[in-house]
């Protein structure tokens, strides 16, 4: 793991109790980075595995060899040709291209199932009439990350999913630069997400990589948003070096708003304002976006938001003070396709999307199993669609290293202060189906009060497991989880019927013992169904038919839980899944999509999609 990982050698004592320092922050954010203007390092790059790590540490764990260090601003072959006492044992300027970004499995067939180091490198002419400062954003890159500029070490990032940056002022050169990067997907114990999974560990660059030039001082976050009792909030920070007691503006010309400030000693501004009476309210129905400015000196920082509030009343959700059902479906971050590489581009989530917004009537989607690519989010505010957005704390978690923990509030921190602005967002989440421990619960009131500091105007939510008692003659399933009493929504995964022995038909007598004063949402539930196989007389595990009759049976049961305020099934396409290895049905794909790897509709997609329109959609 790139040396960023620590190996869990040493038994940790469980964290008795939640952890309640601050929660971090990542520096730069460089907000809405993806709107900024820069230039795109997308596109060839060279590439190079290095399965022994010989350019993170010699064998015995020093300093690689010089023969080994990729990042040198050097041409191995020209040296090498010119002074026969020179060795490098890589070339990267000579070795194979591929086209970022992309995950490296479906660049040839030997990569196909390779975990771990990768080296990549380009050149690219240094952007013209330099001023200010020059930032290198990462979308996303999976899983550890460390860069290298004109053979200099820029820095580090840990995490699959979500954006990070560096400046790079000093370091860049006029005409043509060198950058090389390490990317190293290989999990642990004690990464987040760990080694086992239900899903591709798709390792590389995945998210573009851009220069983004900005002033000296400029606008590294802001955030706008409606508050609960009306009113408009927004805060900002400046940095560089005349961010402190700046004059600032925010404005949404559309609404006629200009709202002066002047920034603290640190390059912070909050203010709150009345919300001026022409603003029209974001939601599902009328996703209305606004183009949102901050101006600071020189810098003009620009995005695209919406302004709704979301809150709970008893066992209601209220969207804009209205009690909303969140008609939705799960999905992982892979395009449509035989061989899909996680490159998800604005036409790849339009499609995706789509099906859920018009195929199915929905309203809600639920990105798991970790943050998915900005360009989805900024969809999902375009077509009005609900987002639950969750970090990948998922399964078996090293829950008493507190480097995992670390690892996991970074996260969450990046994935928060990157969307906290997309009016889409309603539902952080914190987990997904982990089991209840004191050093569980400690780690997760953790990340739980991290949101509720970070963003107070969303509801906060987990996916947990549930007790089912043996004794009774119906399914009996009670939530016992003590998280439930720190979250604003409660969500369970159920899957009845596929994972366990119940008859179908069973399933609409199936109690739920839930707290009564939240709402609930069934965060999954599905079967696997291979697209074309059918078999409508016996109805075997893996037809169509099976799966259309799990949906209509399952939804029965939803139907009789008094809270349930949501759906988000388990999952709108088939995804690969190494774990799922039935030849006749699976072949490395976990079928439980709505629709195959390539699209085609099952029979339960009409299933969800009639029973959505009933409920309003
Ligand atoms: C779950 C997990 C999800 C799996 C799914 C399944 O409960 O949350 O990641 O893919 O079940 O298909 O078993």
């Amino acid at each position: 793991m790139l040396g960023l990982t620590m190996p869990i050698a040493i038994a940790f004592a469980p964290l008795a109790a939640q952890d309640a320092s601050p929660a971090p922050t990542p520096t730069p954010v460089l907000a809405a980075g993806d709107l900024r203007a820069g230039t795109d390092l997308s596109g060839p790059w060279h590439y190079s595995i290095d399965p022994f790590r010989s350019g993170i540490a010699g064998f015995h764990g020093e300093a690689p060899d010089v023969g080994q260090q990729r990042w040198r601003d050097i041409d191995p072959r020209a040296a090498m040709a010119s002074d026969n006492r020179v060795l490098y044992e890589f070339d990267l300027g000579h070795s194979p291209i591929t086209t970022l970004p992309s995950s490296w499995l479906t660049e040839a067939p030997e990569l196909r199932h390779y975990q771990g180091l990768m080296w990549y490198q380009r050149t690219f002419a240094a952007p013209p009439r330099r001023q200010g400062r020059t930032f290198l954003r990462f979308g996303a890159a999976n899983y550890a990350t460390i860069v290298y500029l004109n053979g200099q070490q820029v820095g580090r990032h840990e995490g699959g999913f979500t954006p990070f940056a560096f400046d790079v002022t000093k370091l860049l050169r006029d005409g043509d630069n060198q950058i090389t990067v390490g990317v190293d997907s290989e999990a642990s114990d004690t990464t987040v997400p760990p080694a086992v999974t239900d899903w591709e560990n798709y390792g590389g660059i995945t998210r573009p990589i851009r220069l983004i030039t900005t002033p000296d001082t400029y606008v590294d976050d802001a955030w706008v948003r409606l508050l609960g009792d009306g009113r408009l909030a927004v805060d900002v920070h400046l940095d560089g070096p005349q961010a402190a007691n700046r004059p600032v503006h925010l404005r949404i010309a559309e609404l006629k708003l200009d709202r002066a400030g002047v920034t603290d000693a640190n390059g912070d501004w909050r203010a709150t304002m009345t919300a001026p009476r022409a603003l029209v309210r974001w939601s599902p129905d009328r996703p209305k976006l606004y183009d949102v400015g901050v101006v600071a000196g020189e810098d003009s920082w620009q995005d695209r938001i919406g302004f709704r509030t979301i809150a709970v009343r008893g066992a209601d959700i209220l969207l804009n003070g209205k009690p909303i059902f969140l008609r939705g479906i799960s999905m992982h971050e892979e395009e449509l396709g035989v061989d899909p590489t996680r490159a998800m581009t604005t036409a790849a989530a339009r499609a995706l999307l789509g099906e859920i917004k018009d195929g199915l009537h929905g309203n809600f989607v639920r990105l798991a199993h970790y943050p998915h690519s900005d360009v989805t989010l900024r969809l999902a505010d375009e077509m009005g669609l609900l987002v639950w957005s969750e970090i990948p704390v998922y399964w078996r978690v090293a829950w008493s290293n507190p480097d995992t923990l670390a690892r996991a509030r970074t996260m969450l921190a990046e994935n928060i202060r990157r969307d906290r602005n997309r009016a889409s967002v309603a539902i952080w989440s914190v987990a997904n189906e982990t089991p209840v421990t004191d050093a569980r619960n400690a780690f997760l009131r953790t990340l739980v009060a991290d949101v509720r500091r970070l963003d107070d105007t969303r509801l906060v939510s987990a996916a947990l497991l549930v007790e089912r008692s043996k004794t009774a003659d119906h399914p009996v399933m009670t939530l016992a989880d003590p998280l439930a009493d720190v979250l604003d929504v409660m969500a369970i995964n159920t899957y009845n019927g596929w994972y366990t022995q119940d008859r179908l038909t069973d399933l609409p007598t199936s109690e739920w013992r839930v707290p009564a004063n939240k709402p609930l949402i069934f965060s999954e539930l599905g079967a696997d169904a291979r697209a074309g196989f059918h078999d409508p007389i016996k109805s075997q595990k893996f037809s169509e038919d099976f799966q259309a009759d799990y949906y209509r049976y399952t939804l029965q049961m939803a139907d009789k839980v008094p809270t349930l305020r949501g759906l988000s099934p388990w999952i709108l396409k088939d995804f690969r899944s190494p774990r799922r290895q039935n030849p006749d049905f699976q072949q490395g794909w976990n079928r439980k999509g709505l629709i195959s790897e390539t699209g085609q509709r099952k029979q339960a997609f009409d299933v969800l999609a009639t029973y959505y329109q009933r409920h309003g959609g």
